[in-house]
């Protein structure tokens, strides 16, 4: 049976899981979970993840959980380019250092700002709250120097030559403020040259998968 991969589109480690499913050619269904309709506490999705987050697989039974340890076993079990998540024990290890940084830096900061600029807004029908925004995008621009001067250095891609899984999840958590039309990295040449090699790497389906997110940016600009 197919794996099953449920998402939404507007979450971003769901949109790292989906590109990498999609470019790598892993047969999947997709089931797409509404979380701006409370799909997410549904009783069926509640059975496959009590806390309520997406992403989440289903691989012939087995249901898992977290973007990262997912983006794990799909490039360990399935035959997909070495590159995404190499087997050389140093290389690797540097992968699974960005990994374990990213949730309390790029993706804590950067989803900080979306959910200042977006989320609240949206929800309360209230105004941007800028002390807290200007604050959020100071946190940020620490952590970009950070994901500049630790990960990136002269390298193309975040852990060296080529595109592995560090660069995915980084990409799309940097995506997120563009829901407000915010492109957080525009005064960041180094990082600018990386976001246009990776969106190469993942072709069309990097478009693909943001459309909703786009969507979002255009009507910020009307
Ligand atoms: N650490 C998890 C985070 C998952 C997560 O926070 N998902 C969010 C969307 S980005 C979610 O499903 N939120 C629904 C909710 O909290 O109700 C991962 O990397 O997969």
């Amino acid at each position: 049976m197919a794996l099953k991969v449920y998402f939404d589109l507007l979450s971003q480690p769901s949109r790292a899981v989906l590109i990498f499913l999609k470019r790598t050619g892993i047969p999947h269904i997709e089931r797409p979970v509404a979380l701006r309709k409370g799909e997410q506490n549904s009783p069926e999705f509640t059975k496959l993840n009590p806390m309520r987050k997406v992403p989440v697989i289903v691989d012939n039974g087995f249901v898992l959980t977290e973007s990262v340890a997912i983006l794990k076993y799909l490039a360990t079990k399935y035959d997909v380019p070495q590159f995404w998540y190499p087997q050389e024990i140093l290389q690797r290890a540097k992968v699974d250092e960005y990994m374990a940084w990213q949730h309390t830096n790029v993706r804590f900061h950067a989803a900080k700002v979306f959910i200042l600029e977006v989320l609240i807004p949206h929800m309360t029908s209230q105004p941007v709250d800028e002390n807290k925004l200007t604050k959020a995008l100071s946190e940020l621009n620490g952590t970009l120097d950070m994901l500049e001067s630790m990960f990136l250095k002269n390298q193309p891609f975040l852990c060296g030559d080529e595109i592995t899984l560090a660069d995915l999840l980084a990409i799309c958590e940097l995506m997120q403020p563009l829901g407000a039309d915010r492109d957080i990295l525009k005064d960041r040449p180094k990082l600018i040259a990386w976001r246009s090699r990776v969106q190469s790497a993942l072709g069309k389906t990097f478009d693909e998968v943001h459309s909703f997110l786009y969507q979002l940016r255009n009507k910020a600009r009307l």
